[in-house]
């Protein structure tokens, strides 16, 4: 396989996480009847330009299906970030009746309400029927479609350029990333703007968080490899902020490559923590396997002691995270009998691999569980800051 920036051939496995179902295919009961469809997840890291990148062996349009169930407005703090987010770039551009903000992958229209909220013409682009149809309602103009250099070039041609293009949980799930980036040079207007948020690997590497690895997730990215991503599209990285989201996020200011606004100083830091991190360095990469390893067998070795001992293990947060952590340790219903989660649009079905059986949270109270596994470990606080973990906790759980 070549590396999808830079072509060079890839030689290096970062992880190899076996064959697990995709993490967001969740199962109905007729489904369990079925047969379920594999895909090998395994992870290179091109040594060349740092990309680390799952194996060719899936396409977007079978991981990104009209029934998706990954609805963003699920978690109140992501809604609360996007919020922050949105009033403070506002500001910052002085965004107004006259400019239009395009976001790419905008979900259920999480983000894109408080532009609207304001009057600022928006335009979401939205592959997944499930949840494009639920911004629709909110009176946000949908385009469904996965976005490209193609689809840029036909909004171009319409005149629809951009003061400012949002994308964020959505730079680390496309397959060509240089297609991509050329799409965003082509809708930005020549002062425009581009914020891209995306879980940045150096954190990644530093929790081992290898849950994070699933096939919707194409890329792993750290500063280093999307500034030369952009640079090769003619665009600029000018600022940079450091995020809690996801484990540990970065969100990247950009803009064309001759645009009059200096680069901040955050930019050169980070870059230089990178690489003190090791991360253009072969071994960094390398030595995250058995860190991964340790963590799966700890928790079968929990997991297993507890079925010894008649404990009850559940979990909490049916997330994609949360399949790759159960496929790669091989972990089903007899060792966690049920996953609770708020989204409507997943309970009643099953995980995928494991079909674990995913339950509503009211039902938790008469689980009787001895322990509780929550799976989104990124949004913990919040899960366990909502009363019915924090009472089923209270009642000596
Ligand atoms: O790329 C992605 C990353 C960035 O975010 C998307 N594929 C989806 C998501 O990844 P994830 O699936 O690992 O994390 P989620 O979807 O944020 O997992 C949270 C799950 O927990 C959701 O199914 C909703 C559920 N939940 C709940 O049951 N009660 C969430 C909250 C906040 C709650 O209070």
């Amino acid at each position: 396989m070549n590396c999808r920036h830079c072509k060079k051939t890839l030689k290096h496995i970062f992880l190899d996480l076996g064959f697990a179902p995709p993490s967001n295919a969740y199962l109905n009961k007729n489904d369990l009847k079925k047969q379920e469809i594999y895909f090998p997840l395994k992870v290179y890291v091109c040594k060349y330009c740092w990309l680390v990148q799952t194996e060719d062996y899936t396409n977007a349009e079978a991981l990104f299906t009209s029934d998706y169930a990954y609805f963003s407005s699920t978690s109140t703090g992501w809604l609360n970030h996007a919020k922050n987010y949105a009033d403070k770039i506002i500001k910052e551009l002085s965004l107004d009746k006259d400019s239009l903000v395009i976001e790419i992958a905008s979900n259920d229209g999480y983000l894109l309400k408080n532009f609207l909220v304001k009057n600022i013409p928006c335009l979401g682009i939205e592959p997944t029927a499930s949840t494009a149809k639920v911004a629709e309602k909110l009176g946000i103009p949908v385009l469904r479609s996965f976005f490209g250099k193609n689809l840029s070039r036909q909004l171009a041609y319409k005149g629809k350029k951009a003061d400012l293009i949002i994308g964020n949980n959505v730079y680390a799930h496309v397959p060509d990333i240089n297609d991509f980036t050329k799409g965003l040079k082509e809708i930005l207007k020549s002062k425009g703007t581009i914020t891209i948020e995306f879980p940045h690997i150096m954190r990644m590497i530093e929790g081992a968080q290898f849950d994070t690895i699933y096939h919707e997730h194409f890329s792993y990215l750290s500063l280093h490899t999307v500034n030369r991503i952009f640079k090769k599209s003619g665009l600029r990285i000018y600022n940079v902020e450091e995020l809690p989201t996801h484990g540990g996020s970065l969100r990247i200011y950009g803009c064309h490559n001759n645009d009059t606004r200096k680069t901040e100083k955050l930019v050169e830091r980070i870059l230089k923590e990178e690489k003190k991190q090791g991360l253009q360095k072969l071994t960094t990469y390398l030595n995250f396997k058995p860190r991964a390893e340790k963590i799966k067998n700890d928790l079968v070795e929990f997991l297993i002691k507890q079925k010894n001992k008649n404990k009850k293990v559940v979990a909490y947060g049916a997330a994609a995270k949360g399949n790759t952590l159960l496929n790669y340790a091989g972990i089903k219903k007899d060792l966690i009998s049920c996953v609770y989660d708020a989204a409507k649009a997943k309970q009643g079905r099953f995980m995928p691999g494991s079909h674990i059986p995913i339950l509503p949270p009211n039902q938790l109270y008469r689980s009787r569980a001895d322990y509780i596994l929550i799976l989104p470990w990124n949004i913990a606080s919040e899960i366990i800051k909502k009363n019915i973990i924090k009472k089923k906790i209270k009642q000596n759980l």
